[in-house]
Parts: structure tokens; sequence; C-alpha cells
């Protein structure tokens, strides 16, 4: 059987429950992902040693990290061609691309050390978002936007600022709008004796990037919370309170990290709720492993429940997806198109289930009908609409585009040392 004749029958399937999936594949295809272009290099950056700091860690060594601006487009490219339909590429500050004799510190950074991602987006269609960058530098070794060193936390605020502008010419070249997240890896190692004051810090120094004013229709702005990380223990200064309550004030977005919470707290529950207050809700998506471990993107049960509220809320436009993983010990690119094509599984499984028929038997009371129907479609033929959403957006489908992985690491990424 053709991979069509496979899907004409799920379509039939599909039909019996109420579901068209001619429509979700329409659906589906318009959702752009936000790629992480972090994950190419370990989170290094071009601005010097590549050395990360702030409480997150790439662990692994395997060969063909991309080294310059070049690989790492090559890369992302690579990526793209075996991952279905146009997305966005989510950047950080320390990817400026400086000519030679141009190089500034973060707190001088402007769009002209950004025209060759800019020009990398424009020729294939993609949106960027941007991240200030608030670790891997000499200034970042304490807290950085919640310092009590007054010249440490201006440097930060004008790293933010500078960021903003970056993030809204991004928006206007491109035409679409910029989402620039803020996370900050201030916190404690040990209990601190004042919890308050980092935290006003903190909230004027925000109070202060946003002050310069923005299109807000060009840029959403996002705040980006945490439980812990490595080396702050006991206290992070942006904590989840600490960024709903200023998301909320200051009407900018949450940002949601699933790797930000206690372990048994999922961010698919927290999804609707902060739907009903908030226009838009940004997301980070990993896969933490007993600590904010940053694993790359499985189709497992979480992501499912993640895409799910997504659909069943009807807030693909008001969701920003972005994934934020970064695996050092699997071919780097590999790691991309896993992550990025099991969202969009995710998305589509979601997509493929009748939500009206199943929060009916909610509302009705039949709990027993609804956990034995939500079993039963595990079963459905899902993998039949996903190849086919494959052939018809020109990837290769199933297991097929890794030989693609496998060429491309023996011809490009092998001879990188
Ligand atoms: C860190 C945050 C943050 C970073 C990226 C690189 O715990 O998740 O989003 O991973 O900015
Ligand atoms: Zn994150």
């Amino acid at each position: 059987m053709t991979t069509k004749q496979r899907y004409e029958s799920a379509r039939e399937i599909y039909k019996n429950i109420g579901v068209d999936t001619d429509e979700v594949l329409n659906r589906l295809k318009n959702v752009a992902i936000s790629m992480h272009c972090w994950q190419g290099d370990d989170v290094a950056g071009f601005e010097g040693d590549g050395q990360l700091s702030g409480g997150i860690q790439a662990t692994g060594n395997y060969p063909g990290k991309a080294r310059n601006p070049e690989e790492l487009m090559a890369d992302i490219d690579k990526a793209l061609s075996l991952i279905p339909g146009t997305h966005r590429i989510n950047l950080h500050a320390n990817y400026a691309i400086f000519a030679p004799g141009e190089e500034v510190d973060r707190d001088k950074l402007e769009p002209k050390h950004f025209t060759k991602w800019v020009e990398f987006a424009k020729a294939r269609g993609l949106g960027l978002d941007f991240n200030p960058t608030y670790f891997s530098h000499p200034k970042a070794d304490g807290l950085t936007l919640s310092s009590e060193d007054e010249s440490i936390r201006k440097f930060w605020i004008n790293h933010g600022k500078a960021c903003l502008r970056i993030s809204e010419y991004f928006a206007k070249e491109l035409n679409k709008p910029c989402l620039m997240n803020i996370w900050i890896p201030d916190g404690f190692k040990d209990i601190p004796a004042d919890r308050m004051s980092p935290r006003a810090r903190l909230k004027d120094s925000l109070d202060q990037i946003l002050s310069i004013g923005y299109d807000r229709n060009l840029v959403n702005v996002a705040v980006e919370s945490k439980v812990f990380g490595i080396g702050v223990e006991a206290c992070t200064v942006g904590s989840h309170e600490f960024y709903m309550n200023y998301a909320a004030k200051n009407n900018i977005l949450c940002l949601l990290d699933n790797g930000h919470y206690h372990p048994t707290e999922v961010v698919s529950d927290k999804i609707p709720s902060m739907l009903l207050f908030s226009d838009k809700l940004a997301l980070h998506v990993t896969r933490p492993i007993r600590w904010d471990s940053d694993h790359v993107v499985l189709f497992d049960d979480e992501l499912k429940e993640i895409a799910k509220e997504i659909v069943r809320c009807d807030a693909l436009d008001r969701v920003l997806i972005g994934l934020d993983y970064f695996d050092a010990s699997i071919n780097r690119v590999s790691a991309w198109v896993v992550g990025m094509r099991n969202m969009q599984k995710a998305l589509l499984y979601a997509m493929l289930s009748p939500s009206k028929k199943l929060a009916d038997l909610q509302n009705g009371r039949n709990y027993t009908e609804l956990m034995m129907f939500q079993e039963e479609l595990k079963f459905y033929p899902f993998g039949d609409v996903w190849n086919y959403f494959c052939e018809l957006n020109h990837v290769p489908e199933k297991e097929d585009w890794f030989k693609t992985i496998k060429e491309y690491e023996s011809d490009i990424l092998a001879k990188r040392s």
C-alpha cells in the first residue's frame, strides 16, 4: 500500500469518530515552532571561549559541534530540510555575528550585529525569536538584573534594552512578530537572608528595560521563571510567582519551561489557567529527567498532554511554542529533527482527538467510557496520517530521514574537530 492509500484508510477511521483529517493536516502545516539555535553548539555562541555558566549544563562530547555562524547555519538548514512546514529560529544574544574589529560587549549590541541572521531568515521565510543572554559572561558570575552592584545591574539593564531594539528590528525586517524572552540565572546556593531586595531590584530592572517603549504588535516580551538551577538550589530570584505577577501587571507574557517546576508539577495543567487570564503564553518545551536536564523532546505523555491542552483550548495562535534543550552526547542535527518532529506529532495527535466527544463524556460524568475511549484512541492509525503529512510537505517519512543525517555526519560533521 502507498502512503496515500494508508492515509485514505485512516481518514475513514477518523471520520467515524467525527475527525476531519484533511482539515487537521492543513491546520498543522500552519503551526510554526521556534527551533532553538543553541542545540547546534551546546549553547556556546560566538563570543569567545563558549564556557557555559548560569546553572545550566550541556553534557557530552559528540563530534561535529558547529564552531562558527556558517557551520551553525548549515546545520540548521540540514535540520529544517527534514522537518515538515515552515518554522522560526530562536536566537540568543551571544550569537551576534561581528565583522572583524566590530566586537562590542553585550550592553552595546545593535541590530547590525544580527543582519546575517536576518538575511538567513528572510531567504528561507522563517521568523526569528530572541533572548538576551544573561549567562556565560564575566559580569554574570553572581546576580545580573537583581544584582546589588549597581554598575553590574546597569550593564544588564542596558543589555535588555539593546535586545529589545534588536527584537523590534527582527520583527520589522521579517514582517513577523518576535518573541523576546528574558531568563536570568540569578539565585542563591544556600538559604538567603533577604529574598525581597533582589526581587525588588529585578522588578525595577525589568521596568527600566520595558520603559524604553516598543511596539507591542511587533515584539512579545516574555519572562521565564525557574524553581532552581545548579548552584542556585535554595532560591531563584525569578520565581514563578514573581514572573506570573510581573507579567500580569505589565501586560507581557509568561514563558513556561516544562523543566522549571517541581518534578510532579506539569505545565500541561497550567496552560488553560494561564489562557483564562492572558491573551498570549509562551512555552519552552523540553524534557527534564529528575532535574532540568534539557534532554531532547520525545513523544511522551507530558508532551502529548501539553499539545492536547493547546489544541483543545483552541489556542494555537495564542501559545507561542519554542523548544529548549541541548544534548551534546548525540548528533546535534538529529536532536533538532527528533524534537521538532515530535512537537509536531504531538500537535497532530491532539488534533486527531475528538475533543468535543471526550468533553461530553466528562460533562456527562461518563468517566468509565471516557477512560476506555481515551485508551482506544492511542491505537488509532495516527502514524498513517503523520507519514502522509510528511509526504505532502516533501520531507522523508518514518525513519527515512535518518540516512540524510548519517551522510551529513560522515561528509561534514566528522570533519570538524
Ligand atoms: C535555562 C532556561 C533558558 C535557557 C536558554 C538557553 O534553564 O531554560 O531558557 O535554556 O535561554
Ligand atoms: Zn527555557
